[in-house]
């Protein structure tokens, strides 16, 4: 079977039983090919809407009055939707309730919340906002919701008289009550996120804690993965994300093939030491700044034994704690670099741009160790991309943060778990990857890859839609409102 057979097959798995959805981000893709794609969500939810008729709505990016009829356009065989956000409450709510709260708390980083009570009421302004654009789609069979920019939004939708089943996918992870607690208006944000039909996490983890904040924080309990409130039935169950592992594997081979500008270079600059690679959205949550501490201590170990090639990707920079990041990270990249490197050689390579996925995947390849090391996230794509980009005759080894959501797919015989708060770990795992004997090398990805290859991006939009589908014809109405 051919890899676009396979994804038809997938993708009409994934359509199973003809539904006709409404997918709701904060953001949507840019669907422009020339463009490099900056997240898993992308490649995940283009094929659904190019081929499955879809509807994606999301932020256009600009900002209105709030009466600025939506944007809609044809997409393959589905529809974009763009909407021009109210731009009276949009700094409340992006840059305030959602990202300075909810982001840090959701990430269990409870001293880097800003509390406001006035975003509180931007973040509901904008989810009222959203409802009411999604109701020109209320014909649509089921509403796919994405992350925590919209935990109230299902409520919002259903206060207009949308009875159509609504699902949310949170891609972040779900703290533990006392964290939780912290967040300012949480019962009701925790209410408000029962009017959806299912609640979808990345682990295990994630699900235990929001079980635990049910419990503690409503008095309510999950049984048989079924919250029952006074609105009616809530599943919650566990998706773990996933990417097409094929597509990196192609995009490593083919682009090793072609003449890369910037490959070539990269060669030259390694002059003979081994490469490390750490790709991460520049923010706090990464721990990218006590991964350049650890490798700091591997270079004075191994002098130039390796070199780290950071990609940063700026985010969120009209966020102060994001601003402050980016100076911390780049005085701590130049540290090392006048501490370890020469005139003619630096340590770490620092880049700031996007890449396509088929360089990503080409310079995944080239490194003999992954590091991923997150202080909490919710799954991480960059740890299973890189070990779907590897050589299987001489993979690499990926170096993983314990408390990534992709450490509950990979276990210590697969990656090199380290805890990303403490430097000593970070360094003693990239040097033992980095002289790991080929043989365990193998090993250990051929572990990995078995089961990136059994759940896909693929299997993961066909799993979370059949599961929305069953809303359709069972729980919705079987308990009385
Ligand atoms: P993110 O926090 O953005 O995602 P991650 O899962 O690593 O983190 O995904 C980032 C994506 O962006 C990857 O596909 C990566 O290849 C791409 N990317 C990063 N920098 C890039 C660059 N400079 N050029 C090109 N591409 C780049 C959120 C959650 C995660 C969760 C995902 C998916 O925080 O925990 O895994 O959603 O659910």
């Amino acid at each position: 079977v051919s890899a676009a057979q396979q994804e038809d097959h997938l993708i009409e798995a994934a359509l199973q039983p003809n539904i006709e959805l409404l997918v709701i981000s904060n953001r949507i893709a840019t669907f422009d090919p020339l463009q490099p794609k900056t997240g898993g969500l992308a490649a995940a939810l283009e094929p659904l809407v190019e081929r499955s008729g879809a509807v994606w709505m999301g932020s256009s990016g600009k900002l209105g009055d709030g009466n600025e009829p939506l944007d809609i356009g044809p997409h393959g065989e589905g529809k974009v939707a763009k909407l021009d956000l109210p731009r009276e409450h949009y700094s409340g709510y992006y840059e305030g309730f959602a990202n300075s709260i909810l982001w840090p708390a959701l990430h269990s980083l409870p001293d880097r919340m800003a509390a406001s009570a006035k975003d509180y009421e931007s973040y509901r302004e904008i989810n009222k906002f959203v409802a009411g654009a999604a109701f020109h789609f209320r014909d649509r069979d089921a509403i796919w919701v994405h992350d925590y920019h919209f935990l109230p939004l299902g409520a919002g939708l259903q206060c207009l008289g949308v009875d159509k089943p609504i699902g949310l996918f949170l891609h972040t992870p779900w703290p533990a009550p006392d964290i939780m607690e912290r967040v300012p208006n949480h019962r009701e944000l925790m209410q408000s996120m029962l009017a959806y039909d299912l609640l979808g996490f990345q682990t295990n983890w994630d699900l235990d804690n929001f079980r635990a904040c049910l419990h503690t924080h409503l008095g309510l309990e999950v049984e048989h993965g079924i919250v029952i409130s006074a609105r009616g039935q809530t599943r919650c169950q566990k998706f773990p994300i996933g990417i097409d592992p094929n597509q990196f594997a192609q995009h490593a081979s083919e682009s090793l093939a072609k003449q890369d500008l910037y490959i070539s270079s990269l060669q030259k600059k390694l002059n003979g030491a081994k490469l490390a690679i750490g790709v991460d959205r520049l923010d706090y949550t990464k721990g990218i700044d006590v991964r350049i501490e650890a490798f700091g201590q591997v270079l004075a170990a191994e002098p130039r034994s390796i070199v780290l090639l950071q990609i940063a990707n700026p985010s969120r920079t009209e966020i102060e704690a994001y601003k402050d990041y980016k100076r911390n990270v780049e005085s701590l990249v130049s540290r090392v670099n006048d501490e370890h490197g020469t005139d003619e050689w630096r340590p770490i390579l620092y880049e700031n741009d996007p890449f396509t996925r088929a360089q990503l995947a080409c310079l995944y390849r080239a490194a003999r160790v992954g590091v991923v090391t997150p202080l909490r996230d919710g799954m991480n794509l960059v740890a299973k991309e890189y070990v779907a980009a590897q050589d299987p005759n001489d993979p690499g080894v990926l170096v993983l943060s314990k408390f990534a959501g992709a450490a509950e797919d990979f276990d210590q015989n697969e990656a090199l778990l380290v805890d990303p708060t403490h430097p000593d770990e970070i360094a003693a795992a990239i040097s033992k990857a980095a002289n790991m004997p080929r043989e365990e090398r193998i090993q250990r990805w051929r572990s990995m890859i078995n089961k990136l290859e059994a759940y896909t991006i693929h299997d993961w939009s066909a799993h979370f839609v059949r599961e929305l589908d069953k809303s359709r014809v069972g729980a919705r109405g079987t308990v009385p409102i």
